[in-house]
C-alpha cells in the first residue's frame, strides 16, 4: 500500500472540506536533518489505518478531502500563504504536513480572528537563530507576531534558552510544560485550553512535543514529552472550533515509520473529531 496522495484524499479541492499538501521544507534545522522527507512518509504511512474510525463514528471515505501535493519550496513564504489562501476560498479546511516548522506562520497569517495551539517540546520564543527570523528555532515567535493580538499556547515545553525565557516572561506569554501538562491531566488541560484560547483555533502540531517513545524520528527529540493519546484527545476535543491545522518536524531518516505513522494518525483523528463535533 501508499501512494502519492494521502489516504482518502482524492475529492478535488472545489468539493473538499479539507485540503491536505506538503511543505517539505527543509533548511534551517539545526540537528538531525530531512524534514523534507516528512509529507512523503505521513502519506505513506496514512494507509495502514481503516478508513472508519469506531469510536467517532466516522468513516473517513465519506468526509470529502482532497490532496494537492507537496509545494516547491523555492519561495516557501509566498507559496504556502497562496495554498492557503486558495483552500480557504474554496470553503476548505487547511492541512498543510510539514517539513520543518519555519512553516507554520506562513499558513498562520492567512486565517483571521484564530487563536494558536502548538505541540511542541521547544518555546521557538528566539527573535532569529544563526540571523535567521525563519529558523525553526523562530516559530512561536513568528506565528505570534502574524496573530494581531490573539493569543497563542504552546504545550508541551521542557527546552527554552535563557534568553526565550526572559523575554517570554517579559511579554507575559503562557506556556504549558510537558510535566505541568502531565499534572493537569486531559480534563485540566482542556479546560485550560477552553479558558485561555477561546474562538477560533489554528492547530500546529510539532511531532517533538510528544515524547520520543512514541515519536522517536524527528528533528530534535527531547526527552519527558507528551504522551501520544494526551495530544489525540486534546486534538479531538477542540476540533469543532479548529479552521487550520499542520503537524510538521517529522524526520524520516531518523524514523522506523511510526512517528510518520502517529504523525498520520493525528491528522485523520483532527479531521474526523471535526466531522464529529459538526455533525
Ligand atoms: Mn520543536
Amino acid at each position: 500500500m501508499g501512494g502519492t496522495l494521502f489516504s482518502d484524499a482524492e475529492s478535488d479541492l472545489k468539493n473538499s472540506k479539507y485540503a491536505i499538501f506538503g511543505a517539505p521544507l527543509d533548511i534551517t534545522g539545526t540537528h538531525r536533518r530531512g524534514t523534507g522527507k516528512g509529507p512523503a512518509s505521513i502519506r505513506h504511512e496514512s494507509y495502514t489505518f481503516e478508513p472508519f474510525v469506531p469510536d467517532l463514528d466516522i468513516d473517513l471515505s465519506d468526509i470529502r478531502t482532497c490532496d494537492l501535493g507537496d509545494l516547491p519550496m523555492k519561495d516557501p513564504k509566498r507559496e504556502i500563504s497562496e495554498t492557503v489562501r486558495m483552500i480557504l476560498g474554496a470553503g476548505s479546511i487547511p492541512v498543510m504536513l510539514g517539513g520543518e516548522h519555519s512553516v507554520s506562520p506562513y499558513a498562520v497569517g492567512e486565517l483571521s480572528d484564530v487563536s494558536v495551539l502548538v505541540f511542541d517540546a521547544h518555546l521557538d520564543y528566539r527573535d532569529e537563530l544563526k540571523g535567521d527570523p525563519n529558523n525553526h528555532a523562530c516559530a512561536t515567535m513568528r506565528m505570534k507576531q502574524v496573530l494581531r493580538g490573539k493569543p497563542i499556547l504552546p504545550v508541551g515545553i521542557r527546552s527554552i534558552c535563557k534568553s526565550e525565557f526572559i523575554r517570554a516572561k517579559n511579554d507575559g506569554l503562557i506556556y504549558i510544560t510537558a510535566d505541568r501538562a502531565r499534572e493537569l491531566g486531559a480534563d485540566g488541560l482542556k479546560g485550560f485550553i477552553d479558558k485561555n484560547l477561546p474562538g477560533k483555533l489554528y492547530i500546529s502540531v510539532d511531532m517533538d512535543g510528544i515524547d520520543p517513545a512514541y515519536a522517536p524520528g524527528v528533528g530534535t527529540p527531547e526527552p519527558y514529552g507528551l504522551d501520544s493519546v494526551l495530544v489525540r484527545d486534546i486534538i479531538r476535543h477542540v476540533a469543532g472550533r479548529t479552521h487550520g491545522f499542520d503537524i510538521v518536524e517529522v524526520c524520516p531518516p531518523a524514523d522506523n515509520g511510526n512517528t510518520a505513522a502517529l504523525a498520520a494518525r493525528l491528522v485523520k483523528d483532527f479531521i474526523a473529531a471535526r466531522e464529529h463535533a459538526l455533525k
